[in-house]
């Protein structure tokens, strides 16, 4: 075990040069492991700009440390200066949290918050001066490539900031105007004065610059208005008029307003029309251009209509490869917290989108990891595998994750749902959930700080902790996992147990392919906690890996079905059986929380 142990540390310094320029255009999507960063909460590379240079107070700049819902002075050249850190993880691909100008501060008087997750843009053409300069990320990018390392941007389609108003709903809830009761070719309801007289509507047969010149007045549901002071804020300016919006009030994320209604307020853009439909093509094909990025994971995708990503898609990855970006990987995140298999897939399907974050695998991960529940569950999500449009084979370009911005992160799960369990109980289920991340089907995404223990309060706001030393109260009295540190002081320390633990985990499946583009399939599962098997194949090839993990907290010992003509075996991690109980049954035994990873030489097969 030591001199396999010496040989992976060896493998990862190797890796780190491996990882050169002349060959990371080359590696699949899911040959990478992604590190998701929120450029806010990384490192203050500059504290010039920690105002974005808007003067005033914290409501017109929205910079104020103290506070979790505001800026806290990270930046893309603090992100530069840590590339080391990241890379001697075993990252090989960043995905950079948007990066786009945003409206700083926005919300009703005392519930203000500000833009320092990037989601709520008004300049898609240049970076929120808060994080720098667009040249800053032209050399975060070119530094990145330097270093083999590739760089996804965060980028969103759905929505706007929150800067058209509706007249009718100032100082008051905005609920949702359908298409039926509102009709676009009626002011006012069905039965106002006719408006946009000819528009056929904006289904799909209908999506066409000629239809849409007959869509002249915005006041088919509400009055929309941009106040104006902010008349020209958004860029490019096309953004600025409310006919390229839906104005129909908000959306509660159910039927026709999941895709037309507004996320909270934020505009929400008329992506039906061709004319949008180019200003978005024109917009980030630029950033494709000018900066050579890698991917896009985008942003609420599932609430855009699946004709514009049938032409946006593609249309990016003819822009990338004209670029020379051979596997530029296309990510959309479709949350969805119910497991039904076909959700994902179905959507992959119907917009042409290759993949898409994997939810399913992250309920499943929480579920059997922190909520103690059976380890069929995780068959269960594997089995949708072949709904996908190219079969099991598509779902390896998923990213997988265990926890996130939005959700919340994985030990916070854990903690949750075992408020008795112990710090070393807490550290093992979540170093658990991330041997399955590191090592089942997908591309696995570790988000920015797990691997230093944090763990956090709830999601969205309580899961983005800085990892300079953060000033925020409620993150700085979190008891973190494998140290007695605290997020007030910094958290780049490589020698974290779980960021070595996880160093070693990522160099294992680096360096076997079978682990990166290795094909399923479940060996042994359950209906309660305890054991779950997979062995990944090559396709074409002999030999496999055999992934065992124990979710409960008994040891376990037991015969796990293998191939028949599997005669020797050796350990990738932990203590393997050297050769077969009897032809097809191999020995594994278990800690508690434990995993064990074992692969084959078939007769005859060089190891
Ligand atoms: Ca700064
Ligand atoms: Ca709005
Ligand atoms: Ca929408």
């Amino acid at each position: 075990m030591k001199l396999l142990i010496a040989a992976l540390l060896g493998c990862i310094s190797w890796m780190c040069c491996a990882a050169t320029p002349h060959n990371y255009r080359d590696r699949l999507p899911q040959d990478e492991i992604i590190y998701f960063v929120l450029p806010d909460r990384f490192e203050n590379g500059d504290t010039s700009n920690d105002t974005g240079g808007i003067p005033g107070g914290k409501l017109d700049h929205g910079f104020d440390p103290t506070d979790k819902a505001f800026y806290h002075g990270g930046d893309l050249k603090g992100l530069l200066s840590h590339l080391d850190y990241i890379q001697g993880l075993g990252a090989t691909a960043l995905w950079v949290g948007p990066i786009f100008k945003n409206k700083a501060v926005q919300g009703a008087p005392g519930q203000e918050s500000a833009g320092y997750h990037g989601y709520w843009i008004t300049d898609f053409t240049r970076v929120d001066p808060h994080f720098g300069t667009n040249a800053d990320f032209k050399t975060l990018v070119d530094a990145a490539h330097a270093r083999g390392m590739k760089v996804y941007m965060d980028i969103v389609v759905n929505h706007t900031a929150d800067i058209i108003q509706y007249k009718e709903c100032v100082g008051k809830p905005c609920p949702y105007r359908s298409i039926a009761d509102y009709p676009y070719t009626r002011q006012g309801g069905a039965l106002g004065a006719p408006i946009n007289t000819g528009f056929s509507g904006d289904d799909s047969a209908h999506q066409t610059n000629s239809n849409f010149a007959k869509l002249t007045n915005p006041n088919w549901a509400y009055t929309p208005f941009v106040p104006p002071a902010e008349a020209h804020l958004k860029v490019p300016d096309w953004l600025n008029n409310p006919l390229y919006y839906h104005n129909r009030g908000n959306s509660t994320f159910r039927g026709e307003n999941s895709t037309y209604g507004d996320f909270v307020g934020l505009d929400d853009v008329f992506t039906e029309n061709p004319h949008v439909v180019q200003g978005f093509i024109g917009i980030y094909g630029k950033w494709i251009d000018d900066f050579g990025v890698d991917g896009f994971r985008i942003d609420t995708a599932k609430h855009v209509n699946p004709e514009f990503w049938q032409a946006f898609v593609p249309a990016m990855l003819t822009r990338a490869k004209a670029k020379g970006i051979p596997h530029f990987h296309i990510f959309g995140e479709v949350s969805e917290n119910e497991l039904d298999i076909g959700v994902l897939p179905r959507f992959a399907r119907v917009a042409h989108m290759s993949a898409t974050l994997d939810f399913q695998f992250f309920d499943a991960v929480t579920d059997l990891v922190a909520r103690n529940l059976p380890t069929s569950e995780f068959a269960r999500v594997f089995a949708g595998d072949d709904l996908w449009p190219g079969g099991a084979a598509d779902a390896e370009q998923l990213p997988t994750f265990v926890g996130n911005h939005d959700n919340g992160r994985l030990a916070m799960f854990v903690r949750q749902a075992n408020p008795k369990a112990t710090l070393a109980e807490q550290y093992q289920r979540t170093l658990l959930g991330y041997a399955m991340l590191l090592t089942l089907r997908g591309v696995p995404v570790i988000y920015y700080g797990d691997e230093q223990g944090f763990v956090g309060h709830g999601g969205d706001q309580d899961a983005r902790e800085d990892m300079f030393g953060s000033k925020v109260a409620s993150f700085n009295d979190t008891v973190l996992l494998g140290t007695i540190s605290t997020t007030a002081t910094p958290s780049f320390n490589t020698d974290h147990p779980l960021y070595i633990a996880l160093q070693e985990l990522i160099a294992l499946r680096t360096h076997n392919a079978a682990l990166r583009r290795g094909l399923q399939t479940v060996r042994a599962t359950g209906d309660s906690p305890g054991l779950f098997a997979v062995s990944r194949k090559l396709p074409g090839e002999r030999g496999e890996v055999l992934l065992v993990f124990n979710t409960s907290s008994l040891p376990i010992s037991a015969q796990i079905r293998v191939d028949a003509d599997a005669t020797t075996w050796h350990a990738l991690h932990g203590t393997c059986a050297t050769a077969p109980t009897a032809p097809a049954s191999y020995h594994v035994d278990l800690a508690p929380f434990g995993y064990l990873m074992c692969q084959s030489t078939p007769t005859g097969q060089p190891k």
